[in-house]
Order: C-alpha cells, then sequence, then structure tokens
C-alpha cells in the first residue's frame, strides 16, 4: 500500500524536478516512484502510508549507527538549544577536527565543509594549486559528487542513468580530467607516461560505491600510491562513502595505503549536511586564509551538524566493526546460496557493512564488467523487496549499507523474501 506515497509524488513532481532533491532517488532506473519515509529508527524505516521497511540505503552511507540513534538525537536536541548557526568558530569544530585527525594518521589538518561534493571540488582546487598543474585522474564508474571536473563518465546517478558526462559542463573542463578503468594500474601508468608532468591529483575511491560495490585489487592502491610519488602527483582518496565504515580509520586504515588528501562525508555528519577534506599540514596550509587558495562555505562546521558528528564518532569508536563484517559475510553467503537455488547467477562483492548484489555470472571488478548486471532482472528484485518491507538501493550502481542497529531478525526476514521473490 503506497497510496500517500504516490500521492506526494505526483504532487511533488509540479514543484520539484522529478520530485526528488537528488536524482538516483526517484527510482527511475528501477521502474518504481519514491517512497516518502515519514520517521526511521535504528534499521527501519516507515513510510507516509505507515508502511515498515527494512532499511539497507541508510540515507546513502551516513546512518551507519542506525536511524535516530539515541546519543545523536540528545547531541543534536542540546545543539539546537544553543541556537543553529553562528558563523563564527565554535568548540566543537575544533573537537570534530581532531577527532578525525586522530581516527586518520594521514590527516593532520582537515577543512569542514557541507557535504561530499564540496569537499572533493575543494581538494581538486588545492591540489592543483600545490602541485601547480591541472590534470586529474578519475576512475570510469568513479562518483566524487557533482562538482563540473568530476562530472565525465562519472558512475552513481549519471552511470544509473548511463548518461556519459552532463550538458552545462564546458568540454574545456573536462579536458582536463582523464579516465582509467578501476583495478586497471597499466591504464593509469599509460595516463602518467602520457601525461605525467601535467597530473595534479589521482582521485579513487579506495572501494569503489558508485558502480556498486567495487573492492580494490591488492596491488591497485598500492600501485596508485607508488606511480603519484613516481610523477610528482596527489594521491587523494575519496573517503566519503567509506570513511568510518570500512573501519573507524576508514578504508586506508584497512589497507594501509597514506593518500596525501581525503575527502570525508557521510557518517561525519550522523545525518546532518557535513563534508570534509584533509591531509598532509604543508598542503592543507595553502588554504586561506593561511594560503593563497580560496575556499569557503557560510555553514561549515555548523555547530548543530558537528554535535550529530561527534556523537556518532564517539559511539563508533566503542563499535565492534570486525562483528558486523562477519555478520555481513554470513548474511551474502545465504544470499548466494538462495540465487543458486533459483539458479541465477549473481556476483555479491562486499567488505566491512556494504555489499552489493550484481546479477551477472562475471566477476565484477571495474565499471565494465558492473555493467554486465541484467538491470531488468534488478528492477524485479527492487520491487519484489518492497513488496516484501526490504527497502533497498534502487539502483544497480549503489552499495548496500547495513548498520550496527540491524539485527539477525533483520537478515533472516530478508532472506526469506528473496526466497519469496519470483525473478
Ligand atoms: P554529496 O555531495 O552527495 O554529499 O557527496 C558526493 C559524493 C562524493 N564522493 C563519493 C564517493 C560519493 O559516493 C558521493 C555521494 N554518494 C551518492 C551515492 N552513492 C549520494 C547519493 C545521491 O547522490 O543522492
Amino acid at each position: 500500500m503506497e497510496t500517500r506515497s504516490a500521492k506526494l509524488y505526483e504532487e511533488a513532481v509540479k514543484y520539484i524536478p522529478g520530485g526528488v532533491n537528488s536524482p538516483v532517488r526517484a527510482c527511475g532506473s528501477v521502474d518504481s516512484f519514491p517512497l516518502f519515509i515519514s520517521h526511521a529508527k535504528g534499521s527501519k524505516i516507515t513510510s507516509v502510508d505507515g508502511v515498515e521497511y527494512i532499511d539497507f540505503v541508510e540515507s546513502w552511507g551516513p546512518m551507519l549507527l542506525g536511524h535516530a540513534h539515541p546519543e545523536v538525537t540528545k547531541a543534536v536536541q542540546a545543539a539546537i538549544e544553543r541556537g543553529t548557526s553562528f558563523g563564527a568558530p565554535c568548540e566543537d569544530e575544533l573537537v570534530l577536527a581532531k577527532m578525525v585527525c586522530e581516527a586518520l594518521p594521514s590527516v593532520e589538518m582537515v577543512r569542514m565543509v557541507s557535504s561530499g561534493t564540496e569537499a572533493t571540488m575543494s581538494a581538486l582546487r588545492l591540489a592543483r594549486a600545490y602541485t601547480g598543474r591541472n590534470k586529474m585522474i578519475k576512475f570510469d564508474g568513479g562518483y566524487h559528487g557533482h562538482g563540473d571536473a568530476f562530472l565525465a563518465a562519472a558512475g552513481s546517478g549519471v552511470a544509473t542513468f548511463s548518461v556519459p558526462g552532463t550538458p552545462g559542463v564546458p568540454d574545456a573542463v573536462v579536458s582536463e580530467t582523464l579516465i582509467a578503468p578501476y583495478n586497471d594500474l597499466n591504464a593509469v601508468e599509460e595516463l602518467f607516461k602520457q601525461h605525467g608532468n601535467d597530473i595534479a591529483a589521482v582521485f579513487a575511491e579506495p572501494a569503489a560505491g558508485n558502480m556498486g560495490l567495487i573492492i580494490p585489487e591488492p596491488e591497485f592502491l598500492p600501485g596508485l600510491r607508488s606511480l603519484c610519488d613516481k610523477y610528482g602527483a596527489l594521491l587523494v582518496l575519496d573517503e566519503v562513502i567509506t570513511g568510518f565504515r570500512v573501519s573507524y580509520s576508514g578504508a586506508q586504515g584497512h589497507y594501509g595505503v597514506k593518500p596525501d588528501l581525503t575527502t570525508m562525508g557521510k557518517i561525519i555528519g550522523g545525518g546532518m549536511p557535513v563534508g570534509a577534506f584533509g591531509g598532509r599540514r604543508e598542503i592543507m596550509q595553502m588554504l586561506s586564509p593561511t594560503g593563497p587558495v580560496y575556499q569557503a562555505g557560510t555553514l561549515s562546521g555548523n555547530p548543530v551538524a558537528m554535535a550529530a558528528g561527534i556523537a556518532t564518532l564517539k559511539v563508533l569508536q566503542k563499535s565492534d566493526y570486525p562483528a558486523l563484517a562477519s555478520k555481513v559475510e554470513n548474511f551474502c553467503q545465504n544470499l548466494e546460496a538462495i540465487f543458486a537455488k533459483k539458479g541465477v547467477q549473481v556476483c555479491i562483492n562486499r567488505l566491512a557493512s556494504m555489499f552489493t548484489i550484481f546479477l551477472t555470472g562475471q566477476k565484477v571488478k571495474d565499471f565494465a564488467s558492473a555493467k554486465t548486471s541484467d538491470l531488468a532482472m534488478l528492477s524485479k528484485l527492487y520491487k519484489g523487496f518492497r513488496e516484501r518491507g526490504v527497502y533497498v538501493a534502487p539502483s544497480g550502481f549503489e552499495v548496500s549499507m547495513v548498520s550496527f542497529a540491524h539485527t539477525d531478525e533483520d537478515f533472516a526476514r530478508t532472506l526469506s523474501a528473496l526466497e519469496d521473490i519470483k525473478l
């Protein structure tokens, strides 16, 4: 029963493009329309029709603790009582900055912004200023927010609608953006051989989350590190998804690779609008007002958002990441067994509390192999889950997320829903 959602959607499309404030929420690529959510708690979200769903989207990543965690809610309520924005420093900006620097050894200084997009576009400007170079390497299917320079064969929303690049971005801007297949070190080396002294940075998701979940091959991240060292480019790890999710020290801590800059978002705001970028002191000091690189934001370091982020990280400091990872591994093995019984070929990539079901017999290690997933069958899977109270990402190029609030019963209910779905 989705009548009130349908009615609200019908009205919303008159006032908001596609009825949504971010395209992937429109559910276009799974031939559905968006549920309007009334409230959420723990691992559940409840629609405006009063239907409860087990949530594997988690607001696209921020809700690793589950929705409306009491510690976060309490901190936000207290912060709001003190005012919502000062436009001047507050102590919590320093508290969260220190927590981020303590969690990520590669981050000696950090600047808060209000979204992952702001973090990556600012990090790119900083990398270009620091190196005096303009070109940047990103990966096919990689998504780093909607900053102009990154929208060249991007992943996530753009990949879902398979629109390579986008109108409105001047050719001149993306002409400085070089693209290689993920996990393909030879292609990256080739680009460095051709453009080495003009390349300011390599932007990589240390585990890719915008073409579905792609795991870095063992030599990939260390290989990027040594190529950047060899050619004097900066390695920027985009940890907007993986930061504080793969481990408390991010994917960089998990894989033992030290970037020059890191971009962050999602979890560090605990569901409030926070992005951040940070790294080596000598690079970060180039930012205004200590240096010439301009970057700014009215609500950067917002006190309410900082309080949410601090409360979230405090709980995560005491959380058992390995235990959650083994629950997800066990759940994915059970999913594989059910698909096998159905005679459906799948590749289920998983890392820590993330997984993606690719409906393909191929091993998925880059965007080209991710695109072999049967998207028509994915639509049926999405609708089948939704009809049975399970809320998964409405796209074959997103990651399913598990929170510390997900219970064994949630996994069991999801498995029995899958058993019941006719594919
Ligand atoms: P935001 O500007 O959406 O806060 O962050 C951009 C961004 C940057 N880097 C990575 C690796 C990201 O995944 C994102 C945003 N992720 C998408 C979903 N994969 C956000 C969902 C949406 O666009 O609505």
